[in-house]
């Protein structure tokens, strides 16, 4: 959550100062987390954000003198003489060993904290080669060049009677020699998911069983961590993990965020569901009303002060029911029954609306 807020609030200074301000890393961890929804959520608030900020500079205008313009400044000179560093020591790769990146400190000034990686070492070392001049891989997804003209066909993989998109048999996975632990053994221990109407919720992988629960506890951090993994042993959430927890206020509580897993099933078949209930168009609503001409009487009752909530159902501003040409007759806050009565047998009233929000 903090990614995505974080890259938002820098799109939005971007989008203002013309800056081009570009969050690299936030997307990329929203991205980059198992849970799938977050991948998506990530990618939904990008979208909403910028298509929120669409035509922005047309309502705001920065000032042309002040902090922000000043900050701008300061930043793409700090990222001038950042780039400018990097070529001194003899360019990208060179600063990645020197450990340039994610350094903490506030460029020119450096903590000496940064992650370097080796320019000739690690995982990848030796293991980059130019192509051939006639270099040719039989896939149908082929990305750069990939000169299949010199054997005459248009798809690449007819050369091998199709590669694994279109014949996935062909995929050898590197675990098979695994007797107890390989990809056909987990397939089937799910399988009655994917060839029955059996369902389970998941997260990482197909019916895993993994379900998020959130809730609110009126205690402190600590205290409230432990206490939810009390309530998830009782929900029989099986590994029950508090993922995230957050003070609301020291004098509220704590909100916490908990994953676990679900070790039973429901079965699609066994559903019964409702038909959708019919819900009338708004002209239908008003041809309706027209219709049976209704005259409505309203008002908090009692000693309820409380006028929000029935000046929603009833005013248009708010989609109440005046949108729908019902007329009302509001008569205000604290109305005692009786006078709610009274004018609804005066008005011959069909209907009564009182409103009491106070319980006690
Ligand atoms: C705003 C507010 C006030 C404002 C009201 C301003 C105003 N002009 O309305 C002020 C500051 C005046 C106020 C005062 C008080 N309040 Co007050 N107030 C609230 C608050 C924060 C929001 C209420 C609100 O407007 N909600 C928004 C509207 C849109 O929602 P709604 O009211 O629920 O209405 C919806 C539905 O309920 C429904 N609905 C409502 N009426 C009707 C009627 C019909 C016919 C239909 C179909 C549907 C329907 O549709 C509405 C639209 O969706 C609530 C807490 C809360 N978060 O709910 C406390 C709350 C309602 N207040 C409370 C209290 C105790 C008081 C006071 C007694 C405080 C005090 N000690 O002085 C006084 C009472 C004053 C009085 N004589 O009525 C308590 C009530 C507790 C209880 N259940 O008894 C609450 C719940 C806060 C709390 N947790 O303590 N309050």
């Amino acid at each position: 959550r903090e990614a995505t807020v974080t890259h938002v609030m820098n799109m939005m200074v971007s989008r203002l100062t013309s800056a081009d301000i570009q969050s690299t890393i936030t997307p990329d961890e929203g991205r980059n987390v198992p849970w799938h929804v977050y991948n998506i959520e990530a990618c939904d608030t990008a979208k909403q954000t910028l298509i929120g900020l669409d035509g922005l500079l047309e309502m705001v205008e920065i000032k042309k003198e002040g902090y922000l313009p000043k900050k701008v400044r300061e930043l793409k000179e700090r990222a001038v003489l950042y780039l400018e560093e990097m070529l001194e020591v003899g360019g990208y790769f060179k600063a990645v060993e020197q450990g340039f990146f994610v350094d903490s400190g506030f460029y020119p000034e450096k903590n000496g904290d940064g992650i370097g990686r080796k320019k000739d070492g690690g995982v990848g070392a030796g293991k980059v080669f130019e192509r051939d001049t006639d270099y040719m891989a039989p896939v149908t997804g082929h990305y750069g060049n990939n000169n299949i003209e010199q054997y005459g066909v248009t798809n690449p993989s007819d050369l091998i009677g199709g590669c694994t998109f279109e014949d996935p048999d062909k995929i050898i996975f590197i675990d098979e020699l695994d007797d107890t632990d390989n990809v056909n053994v987990r397939m089937a221990e799910n399988e009655e998911y994917r060839s029955t109407s059996k369902i389970k919720p998941e997260v990482e992988w197909l019916a895993d069983g993994t379900v998020q629960v959130e809730l609110f506890l009126p205690t402190s951090q600590r205290i409230a961590e432990f206490a939810a993994i009390e309530f998830a042993k009782k929900m029989n959430l099986k590994d029950p993990e508090v993922i995230h927890s957050e003070v609301m206020h020291i004098s509220e509580g704590t909100r916490i965020q908990l994953k676990g897993k679900l070790e039973f099933d429901i079965d699609l078949d066994s559903l019964v569901i409702p038909p959708e209930p019919k819900i009338m168009s708004d002209d239908e609503i008003r041809e309706l009303v027209e219709k049976y001409d209704l005259k409505i009487v309203a008002g908090t009752i009692g000693e309820d002060e409380h006028s929000v909530g029935l000046r929603e159902v009833i005013d248009i501003k708010h989609g109440g029911i005046e949108k729908f040409g019902m007329e009302v007759e509001y008569l205000g806050t604290s109305v005692p029954c009786e006078k709610l009565i009274d004018a609804a047998i005066e008005l011959n009233a069909d209907v009564v609306l009182a409103s009491t929000i106070i319980s006690h």
